[in-house]
């Protein structure tokens, strides 16, 4: 059976499920999106990623043809229809066709599509040995130009970090803002640990208001941590005992070696995996 694709209403089957060339999401980058997950037919805090993704179309001026309930209801359709119990789902809104020239005010219909598939895990090992990551040369979008809080369609920004992550063999790329200060991976926030303080980057720094990241500051605080909001340079990652991310698709994973430099012991540390182990049962619902 082909996969459904949800797009305004209806479900299409994916060899089938099409918009504009016209559209603005296409031509500019304009629209915005979320990445979720579904644990044991549960999607993980769906009305956070529900909110995010108003919060991001206001931002953009774009206003969504449909309420925050009746998204949730197609959202547990689309994972319905597609007997997703375990996956990964898209929800991308585009400001819709226009003409060739920039001005939303003559886009007409904004897309809200729907794609629920199943999750491309990353291989269990990269858990267990730990990620070697590298400071990228390209610097996180200045908040006062394109604020990395809106999850536009416009990812230039993360794709230009993760090539060059990838060209020194690297998975992910740590980005730093324009004080050079840690902002985020390309797809992921990052965490540090040290004498049992948990520091990431405050959203000030230039980040996505990671909904894993909030998680794990919540399960930091349970499991009797410090856990601190506080900007961070290269200097703080390199002498951390621990180092991880955090992300939808990633949830959480350690990393063991930044710029060829390695963290703590080299090990994945007690800290992180405490910690990967509280978000399985959280995001599972145990
Ligand atoms: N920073 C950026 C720039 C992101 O795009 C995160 C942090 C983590 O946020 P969440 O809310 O997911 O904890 C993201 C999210 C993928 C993929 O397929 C990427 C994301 C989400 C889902 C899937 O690479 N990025």
């Amino acid at each position: 059976m082909s996969l459904k694709i949800w797009i305004n209403g209806k479900l299409h089957d994916k060899e089938d499920a099409k918009i504009s060339v016209y559209d603005h999401g296409l031509l500019y980058g304009d629209g915005v999106f979320e990445g979720l997950r579904c644990y044991s037919g549960r999607v993980f805090r769906i009305d956070e990623h529900i909110e995010r993704l108003w919060d991001s179309a206001q931002a953009i001026r774009l206003e969504l043809p449909l309420t925050p309930s009746a998204l949730h209801e197609a959202i547990d359709e689309t994972l319905r229809v597609n007997e997703i119990h375990d996956g990964y789902i898209r929800v991308v809104v585009t400001r819709g066709a226009g003409t060739l020239g920039l001005d939303p005010n003559l886009t007409a219909d904004p897309q809200v599509i729907i794609i629920a598939d199943r999750i491309a895990l990353y291989p269990e090992e990269l858990y267990e040995s730990g990620l070697e990551i590298v400071t990228v040369s390209v610097i996180r979008n200045h908040q006062a130009a394109l604020s990395p809080r809106i999850k536009s369609l416009n990812y230039l920004n993360n794709i230009l970090a993760k090539i060059e992550g990838l060209k020194a063999g690297c998975v992910e790329a740590l980005m730093l803002n324009s004080h050079g200060e840690v902002a985020e991976c390309t797809g992921d926030n990052i965490f540090v640990v040290r004498r049992r303080v948990l520091s990431t980057p405050p959203v000030e720094a230039g980040i996505l208001e990671g909904i894993t990241r909030d998680a794990v500051i919540e399960l930091g605080r349970e499991a009797g941590l410090e856990v601190r909001e506080v900007p961070l340079t290269k200097h703080d990652v390199y002498i951390a005992d621990e180092c991880f991310l955090t992300g939808t698709a990633a949830e959480v994973i350690p990393v063991v070696k930044v710029d060829s430099r390695t963290i703590g012991n080299g090990q994945p540390g007690p800290v992180t995996c405490d910690l990967r182990e509280r978000f399985f049962k959280l995001a599972h619902g145990e």
